[in-house]
């Protein structure tokens, strides 16, 4: 849910008007709408090289987890967990642009503990892995846009710990 919808639900459940709270809250959303685009669009287009790049730096931190018996170990496992960063990476572009935290919550937070528990797979080295993530895709933002960015990364690398 983007925080204008978030706005309307709240106050339709109550039949009231906006309050001067959630307009400024939505008109602050609106001012910062091109610049939340333009973080979104950069990521998606840099998309792989920021999921190869934090995969290397995540495998040089943690060999483990790509050596026998690791749980990304083997081409398809390997893969596999770089399309888990992926998916994380899409899924901060989608809280960017929404404005809020809500959807990477709901597609990527719920559960998500018992998830890789249920894999064995170490959740520290899939929030490494995201950290990594932060790193690559905020060096290729300007210093304003990267802590925006910055934050909804930082939503994700919280819920895996
Ligand atoms: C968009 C929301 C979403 C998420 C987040 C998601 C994650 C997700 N990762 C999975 C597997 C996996 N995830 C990893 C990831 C890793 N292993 C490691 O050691 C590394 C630390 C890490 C990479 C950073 C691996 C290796 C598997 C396969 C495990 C297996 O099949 O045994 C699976 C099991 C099913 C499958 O293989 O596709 C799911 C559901 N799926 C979703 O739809």
């Amino acid at each position: 849910m983007s925080i204008v919808t978030k706005a309307i639900v709240n106050a339709d459940a109550e039949a009231r008007y906006l309050s001067p709270g959630e307009l400024d809250r939505i008109k602050a959303f609106v001012a910062g709408g091109e610049r939340r685009l333009r973080i979104a669009q950069t990521l998606s287009e840099s998309r792989e090289r920021i999921v190869k790049q934090a995969g290397d730096q995540l495998f040089q931190k943690r060999p483990d987890v790509v050596s026998p018996g690791g749980n990304a170990y083997g081409e398809e496992m390997t893969a596999t967990c770089l399309r888990d960063l992926d998916y994380y990476l899409r899924l901060v572009t989608y809280g960017i642009v929404a404005g809020d935290v809500t959807p990477i919550e709901e597609i990527g937070v719920v559960g998500v503990r018992e998830m890789y528990k249920s894999l064995g797979t170490p959740i520290e080295a899939v929030a490494e892995g995201v950290r990594a993530a932060k790193g690559v895709a905020t060096s290729l933002l300007s210093a304003e846009d990267a802590q925006e960015a910055a934050a909804y990364f930082d939503y994700v690398i919280g819920a895996l710990q």
